[in-house]
């Protein structure tokens, strides 16, 4: 560092960058905590000069401050960005950085990832040379449209902050802008500062305030008066209300309150895939999943439920069943949100606030107001009869087993605190309506996104952001082959995680949706193609997942049977790393009925019989459909 005149310090962008970062903090509720927990990178010639060299200066020089860790894809380790905030409830965040081109792009998927699920993650791309004066550079993609394109604006319809920091002085507000959007809870997402690969390398002299430790304050919006009345008019005015809890509630650290208002109420509590652990799966108010992979439970009460109230949820197509789910031809919604786009979805009463607020003036506006007893305890007995079948599901002694099986051996392997991990494939939905959830940390599932590759990268942001917690990871043979090579820095970094590979040879998940739409299951498994019919119908691939798994340094267990796995998931807790548990499982056992649809569009025309038939009833289906806005 070399000190300037008036209070200026000469440094790269690169290393201003850095600097800065390290000095950010957060703080809600009176705790505060730094801003970012590390940086992920991989290094080329687009940011191996600038964020790469300020990082080891950092590292030599700057001890505690922003710790680097390699990864082995871009777009995971952007993955591993996001389930770290998630875990961390967005109060803090991880930074990404990578070259041009390619690096840059295999980002953009886990830039969509994080702004889907809300979730805020630091993007910073190379980007060209900002002189053009050896345009064009390698990885450099000409547009004759206009020289100041680059790939990287490929980054602006999935990021909620773009900017590309062509000089020096944009810096300072280009980073104040970047963190207010990544710290404020309705605007956050993938946020991106594309720094060209000369610019991260050019020095400047910076005011020195630019590097001063700074607090992001995390707001709890308040309720407007007015509208906390209109809301509690509405749902006062309910025979049979339920609630729709989303990511929001955890996000917002709101579960006791929600526990609060519900049993103060008399209200059931219904959980999307981002708000599952809302409450303890047995709580006499717990109804569970909610929606197209929810329970019978649930959806019954969704059927004929008067008011909907919506905490902390976008309504997605698995929500709402495809807007088949709330059947009553009278419902209402109230929706509590501290984001207004989704506060007014389904033309529902709005309530933007933060969740925490909404849910204590929700619960002081309607004191002594509660939903008759017949009700709480029809609630009641649907959960339980559901809880029954999930009993059920977890111990059919198939084998080779179902997937429920293994659900139920590693829910009962894990402890109340651990975390299950997944995104893609048919587990999710599986976990969604059979999960045994005892913490609002203990179930992270990625569904805004469904990201095939998500899981272990992912795992391996929860486990930085909790590292006390046992982290399940359970992935699809599918999911695994699109991305597991995350092992690996696992491995680099002494991470335990406890990864369940699930072998079933394709596409379990598309496989079951491919025959509702008449498809025959087409493309869907692992197979050989047969020289007799020419098609991909042959024998089963002789594909070894858990020697993959072996030859990255990971520690493989392989189980066949359930107890095989009960007995490798107790030794795989005593283990210090990354452990991988292998079992094949019978994909053709579905799980229990959430009595629910989901709108896949069947082929109108068609000369085959399957699709005929599938679109027959896809037709009968979408009469229930409800046109609402
Ligand atoms: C990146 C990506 N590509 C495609 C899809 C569509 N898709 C959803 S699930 C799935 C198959 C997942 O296979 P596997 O991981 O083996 O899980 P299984 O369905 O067998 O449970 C596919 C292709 C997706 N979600 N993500
Ligand atoms: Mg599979």
């Amino acid at each position: 560092m070399t000190l300037t005149g008036r209070g200026r310090v000469r440094l790269t962008v690169g290393q201003a960058v850095v600097r800065f970062l390290a000095a950010q903090r957060s703080e809600r509720d009176g705790a505060g905590q730094p801003l970012f927990g590390g940086c992920s990178g991989i290094f080329g010639h687009g940011n191996v000069a600038g964020i790469g060299q300020a990082l080891l200066e950092a590292e030599l020089l700057q001890p505690g401050g922003l710790r680097y860790y390699q990864a082995r894809n871009e777009q995971a380790m952007v993955h591993t960005a996001a389930a770290f905030a998630r875990m961390r409830n967005r109060l803090s965040a991880w930074v990404c950085t990578s070259s041009i081109g390619p690096g840059a792009t295999n980002m953009v998927t886990g830039a969509a990832l994080a702004t889907i699920n809300r979730l805020p993650v630091l993007l910073l791309p190379g980007d060209v040379f900002a002189t053009r004066v050896a345009s064009p550079v390698l990885q450099e993609l000409e547009h004759p449209g206009g020289q100041d394109v680059s790939v990287n604006d490929a980054f602006r319809p999935v990021s909620r902050f773009f900017d590309r920091v062509w000089r020096p002085e944009q810096l300072p507000s280009a980073l104040l802008a970047a963190m207010r959007v990544l710290t404020d809870p309705a605007d956050t997402g993938a946020v991106t500062l594309a720094l060209p690969q000369d610019v991260q390398a050019e020095a400047y002299d910076w005011p020195r305030e630019l590097f001063a430790a700074r607090v992001w304050h995390v707001p709890r919006p308040v309720p407007e008066p007015a509208a906390l009345a209109r809301a509690a008019g509405v749902i006062r005015s309910a025979a049979r209300p339920l609630i729709v809890a989303g990511g929001g509630v955890i996000y917002a650290e709101a579960t006791a309150e929600l526990r609060a208002f519900a049993e103060a109420a008399g209200i059931p509590v219904s959980e999307t895939q981002a708000g599952k652990g809302s409450l303890p799966y047995d709580h006499p108010l717990a109804v569970g999943a909610i929606g197209s992979t929810g329970t019978a439970a649930a959806n019954r009460l969704a059927r004929q439920a008067d008011v909907v109230i919506g905490i902390g949820t976008r309504y997605s197509d698995f929500t709402t069943a495809s807007r088949t789910a709330f059947g009553c031809p009278q419902v209402r919604f109230v929706n509590v949100n501290i984001a207004a786009a989704d506060a007014v979805k389904l033309a529902g009463t709005a309530l933007v606030a933060d969740a925490r607020e909404a849910l204590r003036g929700l619960a002081r506006t309607l004191a002594g107001w509660s939903t008759p007893a017949a009700y709480r305890e029809e609630a009641r007995q649907l959960a339980a009869a559901w809880d029954e079948a999930v009993g059920r599901a977890y111990a059919l002694g198939h084998q080779p087993p179902a997937q429920s099986e293994v659900i139920g051996a590693v829910n009962d392997a894990a402890g109340p605190r651990d975390v299950v991990v997944c995104a893609a494939g048919s587990m999710p939905g599986d976990l969604h309506k059979l999960w045994r959830t005892r913490d609002p940390k203990g179930y992270h599932v990625e569904y805004g996104y469904s990201c095939m590759g998500y899981e272990i990268a992912g795992g391996l942001g929860v486990k930085l952001a909790d590292p006390g917690r046992e982290v399940y990871v359970l992935v699809g043979d599918g999911s695994y082959l699109m991305m597991a090579q995350e092992l690996v820095t696992a491995v680099q970094e002494g991470i335990k995680l406890i990864v369940v590979l699930v072998q079933n040879h394709g596409f379990a998940s598309i496989g079951g949706l491919s025959e509702t739409v008449g498809a025959q299951r087409f493309g869907t498994s692992y197979r050989y193609r047969n020289p007799r019919t020419g098609r991909l119908d042959g024998d089963v691939l002789p594909v070894d997942l858990a020697a993959n798994a072996e030859s990255l340094g990971v520690r493989v267990l392989r189980a066949q049977t359930i107890a095989e796995l009960r007995a490798a998931l107790a030794q795989a807790s005593n283990e210090a790393g990354p452990v991988l548990v292998h079992i094949e499982t019978d994909p053709m056992i579905p799980a229990p009925d959430s009595e629910a649809w989901w709108d896949v569009p069947v082929a109108e025309v068609s000369e085959l019989d399957s699709t005929q038939r599938a679109r027959n009833a896809y037709e009968t289906a979408k009469a229930d459909q409800r046109l609402t806005p």
